[in-house]
């Protein structure tokens, strides 16, 4: 059996994040990297910015929608984390020079008040644990070439975060359905696509739930005070500078990304 040096791929990818550059998949250089040695990775890359005087801003799910599952060509959802560095208010300027091929992406945003965690963890209990629920829109940036990866890959890179806007209305859980709830994403003016929050897995609180039962696996859980994002609802798309992308939701008003 190989043994996955962890601190070396994590090395790796930030190395790429630093250098703005793609790199290759590990899966291509490693054969059949498990989901755990991925996570593995993906935990010493998160410690590595915590290290370097980041801190944890909240959690994310990927890949929670067919959309995006059919963009991207993997058919499971990913966890990943949200480094506070890289939180944006409601309408922001995002520095394309300081990423490497920038995608943005509308989001549901769970802001968490109680502390929740439990291997049986349910919708329900997200929906009794979360403050407000508020729209926002994620700007991704795999690291790797091409924009291309497996499973494995994506998880070990964090699942592509990068930057997250964080819209400043939005409702408390229990003032709507959410699984109603409806976004149109634009881009220069023109309508990319509109979903509805039942376009992650049928319920954006059940994503929260399998990411809280997910953490339960190494007995970590959410924070009060933290930030979920669940997952876009629609494909993601360039962002260059000069783009000016909007994620419009029916009841968390307007978020803005702008890039410079
Ligand atoms: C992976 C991250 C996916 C989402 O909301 O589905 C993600 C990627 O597409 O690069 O954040
Ligand atoms: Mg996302």
């Amino acid at each position: 059996m190989t043994v996955i040096d962890h601190r070396h791929w994590a090395r790796y990818l930030q190395l790429a994040v630093d250098e703005r550059r793609e790199v290759q998949g590990i899966g291509a250089q490693i054969d059949g990297l498990p989901l755990d040695d991925a996570y593995a990775i993906q935990d010493a890359l998160v410690a590595e910015k915590m290290f370097a005087g980041d801190s944890l801003a909240g959690a994310k799910l990927g890949l929670t929608s067919k959309a995006k599952q059919e963009q991207m060509g993997v058919d499971e959802p990913a966890y990943g984390w949200v480094p506070a560095s890289s939180v944006l208010g409601a309408h922001a300027d995002v520095d394309v020079c300081e990423l490497i091929h920038p995608r943005v992406e509308p989001e549901f945003v769970f802001l968490i008040g109680d502390d929740l965690s439990g291997a049986d963890c349910t919708a329900d209990q997200v929906l009794d644990a979360t403050e407000r629920v508020v729209g926002g829109i994620e700007v991704i940036d795999s690291r790797y070439e091409a924009f291309k990866f497996t499973l494995p890959d994506v998880i070990a890179d964090n699942t592509s975060a990068a930057r997250a806007l964080i819209g400043d209305q939005g409702i408390a859980p229990g003032d709507a359905d959410l699984t109603t709830v409806e976004c149109t994403f634009s881009v220069d003016g023109e309508v990319k696509g509109t979903a509805t929050g039942a376009a992650l897995l049928g319920d954006p609180a059940e994503c929260v739930a399998m990411l809280v039962r997910h953490l339960a696996r190494k007995d970590r859980g959410l924070r009060a005070g933290w930030l979920v994002l669940a997952g876009a609802p629609l494909g993601a798309e360039p962002l260059g500078v000069g783009t000016v992308a909007t994620a419009s939701y029916s009841h968390f008003g307007d978020v803005v990304a702008r890039g410079v």
